[in-house]
């Protein structure tokens, strides 16, 4: 009988190890103008908030001038980052969104 080596044995490489993707937070900043309520109604059309969680948000990025909306991968969390200052720019508001990676 023959013995032969298989990929299982002399070729077996190690086992693929995969990463889960780079996170981002993406963050409202506080400013002087932009009404309440349109921060509320961008956390609770973008983000997905209750009109409860929505209004906290809102008040701790007033309070404490940023606040995180949400986390996710970086294309989602480039995409929301544009809705919202789309949604700003549309309404004159300077209503700042940014993102950065969760350390
Ligand atoms: N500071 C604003 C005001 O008093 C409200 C506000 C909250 C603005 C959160 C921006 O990201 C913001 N009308």
């Amino acid at each position: 009988t023959q013995i032969t080596m298989n990929q299982d044995t002399a070729l077996a490489k190690a086992p693929a190890r995969i990463s889960p993707p780079p996170l981002y937070q993406v963050l409202l900043l506080n400013d002087d103008y932009t009404p309440m309520d349109f921060v509320v109604s961008v956390l609770q059309r973008i983000f997905g908030k209750s009109e409860e969680e929505a209004s906290q948000i809102m008040l701790k990025v007033h309070h404490e001038g940023r606040g995180i909306c949400g986390i996710y991968p970086r294309d989602i969390a480039a995409t929301r980052v544009e809705m919202v200052r789309q949604l700003a720019y549309a309404r004159q508001h300077p209503l700042q969104c940014v993102m950065e990676p969760v350390p």
